[in-house]
C-alpha cells in the first residue's frame, strides 16, 4: 500500500486541508516537492489496487516566495534581510496577503464541490503571524503601532474568510540544522544575514505554538486545527517521508 493510498483514505468523501510548518530551511520545499512528483506518479499509475487514487484530486501550494522576491520587479524578501526596520512592515503586509490568497485558493475548490481534495499548503497565515510577525515585533523590528496593524489584518482575515485547517505536519528541526542547511542552500538574500539566534528565536516561536500550547495554560488564543503532527525533520529527508507515511497511516486508523 503507497503513501497516497493512504492519503486518498484520509480525504474520503472530504477536502483536507494540510499545511506544513517548520523553521526556514527545515525541509518544507523539499517534503512538498516529493509530495508533488509520488502524487503525479500515483496518479498516472493507479491500478486496481490504487483504484480510489484516481478519485482524488491533489492540490500543491507552495510557499509564494517568488511574488515577495518580485514584486513589479523589487526583491522585498531581500530589502526586508537588509533593512528590516526600514521593511519589515511592507514585507509583511505583502506577506499576510499572498497567504490569504493561499488559503482562498483551497476555499475555491472547496465550494466547486470537489470530495476526495488533498489540498497541501506549505506554512500559512497562522505561522506568519505567531512566528514571524512575533519574532520581528520582539526583535525591535516593528514599531508597536505598525504591529497592531498587522495584528487587525490577521484577525479580520480569519474573521472574515475561511481559513480553517484540518492538519498540520511540524517539520521539528534544531536551529543549528537549520543554520547549517540555510548556509547549504545558499539563498543570495538569506546568506550572512540569517544568524543563529534568529532561527533560536525562530524555533522557540514554532513551539509555543504547535508544541507547548494548550487550551488551559493559553494568554495567547492561538489558532490550531484539530491534528497536529510532529516530525523530527533532524533525520535524512527519505526518513522524514517515511515518518509522514506512518503519521498518516495511524491518523486513518485513529479516525
Ligand atoms: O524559506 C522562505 C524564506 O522566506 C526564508 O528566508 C524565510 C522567509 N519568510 C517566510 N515567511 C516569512 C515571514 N512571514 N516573515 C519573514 N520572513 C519570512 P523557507 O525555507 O521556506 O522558510
Ligand atoms: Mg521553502
Amino acid at each position: 500500500m503507497n503513501n497516497f493510498y493512504l492519503l486518498s483514505q484520509l480525504a474520503k468523501g472530504k477536502n483536507l486541508r494540510i499545511s506544513i510548518e517548520g523553521n526556514i530551511a527545515s525541509g518544507k520545499s523539499s517534503l512538498i516537492e516529493y509530495l508533488r512528483k509520488k502524487l503525479d506518479v500515483s496518479l498516472m499509475q493507479s491500478d486496481n489496487d490504487d483504484k480510489k487514487l484516481s478519485n482524488t484530486n491533489f492540490n500543491v501550494i507552495t510557499e509564494p516566495v517568488h511574488l515577495w522576491r518580485n514584486l513589479n520587479g523589487n526583491n522585498l524578501l531581500d530589502l526586508m534581510y537588509k533593512d528590516p526596520t526600514k521593511w519589515s512592515f511592507s514585507f509583511h503586509s505583502y506577506v499576510q496577503m499572498t497567504m490569504l490568497e493561499n488559503h482562498l485558493k483551497i476555499q475555491n475548490n472547496l465550494k466547486s464541490d470537489v470530495n476526495n481534495t488533498i489540498n497541501i499548503m506549505e506554512r500559512s497565515l497562522y505561522s506568519a503571524r505567531y512566528c514571524f510577525v512575533e519574532n520581528i515585533y520582539n526583535s525591535n523590528f516593528l514599531k508597536p503601532v505598525e504591529y497592531e496593524i498587522l495584528d487587525k489584518w490577521f484577525n479580520w482575515m480569519k474573521e472574515n474568510h475561511d481559513c480553517e485547517l484540518d492538519l498540520i505536519f511540524y517539520l521539528r528541526t534544531d536551529p543549528e540544522t537549520c543554520f547549517n542547511r540555510v548556509l547549504k542552500r545558499n539563498r543570495s538574500e538569506e546568506v550572512e544575514r540569517i544568524s543563529l539566534s534568529y532561527l533560536k528565536n525562530l524555533h522557540d516561536l514554532h513551539e509555543k505554538w504547535l508544541v507547548k500550547s494548550s487550551d488551559e495554560l493559553d494568554s495567547v488564543k492561538y489558532y490550531k486545527p484539530k491534528k497536529i503532527i510532529v516530525i523530527n525533520a533532524n533525520q535524512h529527508a527519505d526518513e522524514v517521508y517515511k515518518c509522514v507515511e506512518n503519521e498518516a497511516r495511524k491518523a486513518i486508523f485513529m479516525k
